[in-house]
């Protein structure tokens, strides 16, 4: 028995170390199981699975690339004004997570990992038993996945301290965490079907990331208060691809130029506020160089990173979801994989993102001179991470269903409530001291309210967490019976469905 168990964890341990938390792995894997699930040529599957580790790889690249050259930039800012703050990155959070998990609670890491597995089990019993709980989408983003648990973690243990008292309860604990985690994985990335099979007209994918509500949320305020309201009303949306500029504007009609632009603008006068010795000292350019030509080089790297993402999106996207057909088939039906939200920067309007992130930036900024100048006990400052991957998509979702106006008014908003929410979460349960939290929208927003709902009704909070969480897709089923599970079984045959009920 022993032996056995020894077998599973160290098949576990390596599963998790080098395919779960390593996208392009994971994604690879998931495109292996798929076409020998279809039982296609052995060639085909081992043609299928390297495109899809290196179109993830690529991928990477160009969101590695976005993170590395700009996430300084809005971190010098805290050095520049000397400011104790707390940044809100992902990384930043996961850094602020394991010091404080180890300091306040004792605990160790690896139970992080532990809920991990078991809240990921969770999500695979929720897609599979679909037919009861109407759940479509599955989760593999694992280092997203590992950055959510650990704040998960935190975030559970701080409001029922009763679970680590007198040494951490680890079964009931466990318990607890998994369902709520694995609830959130399932139910957000299967709100995120629709926006996403819409935006990319039936790709066969899900986002499951760290704005899940945030893109549901966009998609259903940019219809209602720019779009044509379910159809309700006669207007013509002016997305941001249709915009007709005259004369010197047409340019920014071309993605790349308009990012450049637009980036050396905005970033530049970021950095011009840095200022040079800053760069010197990080040791970014020498005393000599000029600053001028380095600002720019850099702002043009962000057009160079987003076409490297989306080249990385083309490579893989068609492999991963023609094999998870096999998945969809044999394994979990009518479901969808959940993946990185910059997979869909390969659809839609390509200035969206740039302008979802423009917009979310302004209002990062803004909330932040509110907390300044409104003496907030809690300091945030801009992580590069939620600001561009949040409201790029978010952004990008609005402007499909709202237009130009929707794309840049709805991830203003959404940046003023990511700098709020992180700085109320990180304050009240004292991550903001450890100099970082995730930041992301559903963890300034959705996850706050689960910790306070935790906080003051215990266990009774709990249960009405789950449910709440666990009653949305249901609710979404029940207000169209016929298209929820055809829009991923068959979205051509959605499509003329849908046609048919309008023309009704
Ligand atoms: C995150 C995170 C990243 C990025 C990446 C976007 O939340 O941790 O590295 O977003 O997934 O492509």
């Amino acid at each position: 028995m022993q032996g056995f168990l020894n077998v599973l964890v160290a098949i576990w341990t390596f599963f998790s170390t080098y395919i779960l938390q390593k996208a392009p792995f994971m994604i690879g894997f998931i495109t292996l199981l798929g076409y020998v699930l279809m039982k296609k040529k052995w060639y085909d599957v081992l043609s299928g699975t390297l495109k899809a580790i290196i179109g993830m790889l690529i991928l990477n690249v160009g969101s590695g690339g976005l993170v590395s050259n700009f996430r300084p930039i809005l971190a010098g800012l805290k050095d520049r004004f000397n400011l104790t703050a707390t940044v809100i990155d992902p990384y930043f959070g996961q850094n602020a997570v394991q010091a404080g998990v180890e300091e306040q609670f004792g605990a160790a890491f690896s139970q992080v990992m532990m809920l991990l597995l078991i809240a990921f089990i969770v999500n695979i019993l929720l897609v599979r038993f679909n037919k009861v709980t109407k759940c479509r989408s599955l989760f593999t983003t694992g280092h997203v996945q590992v950055q959510q648990a650990s704040t998960a973690y935190w975030l559970i243990l701080f409001a029922l301290p009763a679970l680590w008292q007198g040494g951490i309860k680890t079964v009931p604990m466990m318990i607890i965490m998994a369902v709520l985690l694995g609830a959130y994985w399932a139910v957000g990335s299967n709100m995120t079907v629709k926006p996403m099979q819409e935006l990319t007209d039936g790709a066969g994918f899900a986002i499951a990331h760290q704005q899940m509500f945030g893109i549901r949320l966009g998609y259903i305020l940019a219809d209602k208060l720019f779009g044509t309201n379910g159809g309700k009303r006669k207007k013509e949306i002016k997305k941001v691809g249709d915009l007709e500029m005259p004369g010197f504007f047409s340019i920014f009609n071309e993605n790349m130029v308009c990012t450049a632009i637009l980036m050396t603008v905005f970033f530049g006068a970021i950095m011009a506020v840095i200022g040079k010795p800053f760069f010197v000292e990080a040791g970014n350019l020498k005393e000599g160089d000029s600053f001028v030509m380095f600002c720019f080089e850099r702002c043009l790297n962000f057009a160079v990173y987003l076409a490297i993402l989306q080249l990385g999106v083309r490579t893989f996207v068609t492999e991963l979801t023609a094999s998870f057909q096999g998945i969809a088939d044999k394994l979990l039906p009518a479901s969808v994989p959940g993946v990185d939200c910059a997979v869909c920067y390969g659809f839609g309007d390509a200035n969206a993102v740039t302008f979802g992130f423009l917009a979310g930036l302004t209002g990062q900024l803004l909330a932040i001179v509110g907390l300044i100048i409104f003496k907030s006990p809690v300091l945030i400052i801009c992580g590069f991470v939620p600001v561009f991957f949040d409201n790029a998509t978010i952004g990008l979702v609005a402007n499909e269903k709202g237009g130009l106006k929707a794309c840049l008014i709805i991830p203003f908003f959404v940046g003023i409530i990511q700098v709020l929410g992180s700085a109320f979460i990180a304050g009240f349960v004292g991550m903001a001291q450890y100099g970082g939290y995730l930041g992301m929208f559903d963890w300034a927003t959705v996850w706050p309210a689960i910790t306070v709902i935790l906080k003051y009704l215990g266990y009774v909070g709990v249960g009405i967490a789950a449910i709440v969480l666990l009653a949305l897709p249901q609710i979404e089923y029940a207000r169209d019976k016929k298209g929820y599970f055809l829009i991923t079984e068959d979205y051509e045959a959605y499509k003329e469905y849908m046609a048919n009920k309008e023309a009704k």
